[in-house]
């Protein structure tokens, strides 16, 4: 009988398996009729930011049409979105945050 010793080593190369998960954009859109303030007290909040950085946001929404609020993964920026839209909804105004998936 032949005596074939076969010896088998680790693979040195492995696939990472820590994929990062996507992020997605969570975006203030401008309207003609929510105050400026209302705008202000929703984004402090629903997204804990300070005034001078919820204001920022706000005057860049109300100049440019749009902002990006703040960028996270799908589930926490589609129930963040719809609980700041919900806010303006319940207040009887137009507000409206949407999300897109980061390049
Ligand atoms: N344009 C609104 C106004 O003049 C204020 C506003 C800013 C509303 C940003 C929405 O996303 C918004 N009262």
């Amino acid at each position: 009988m032949s005596d074939v010793k076969v010896t088998t080593r680790p693979r040195t190369k492995v696939k990472p398996k820590t994929e990062r998960p996507k992020l997605y954009k969570v975006i203030l859109v401008n309207d003609d009729y929510t105050p400026r303030e209302f705008v202000v007290t929703v984004l402090k909040a629903v997204f804990r930011m300070t005034e001078d950085q919820s204001y920022k946001v706000m005057i860049t929404a109300h100049r440019r049409g749009v902002c990006v609020v703040a960028v996270f993964t799908k589930d926490v920026a589609e129930t963040k979105a719809t609980e700041a839209t919900d806010f303006g909804k319940s207040a009887g105004y137009p507000l409206m945050f949407t999300t897109e998936p980061e390049e």
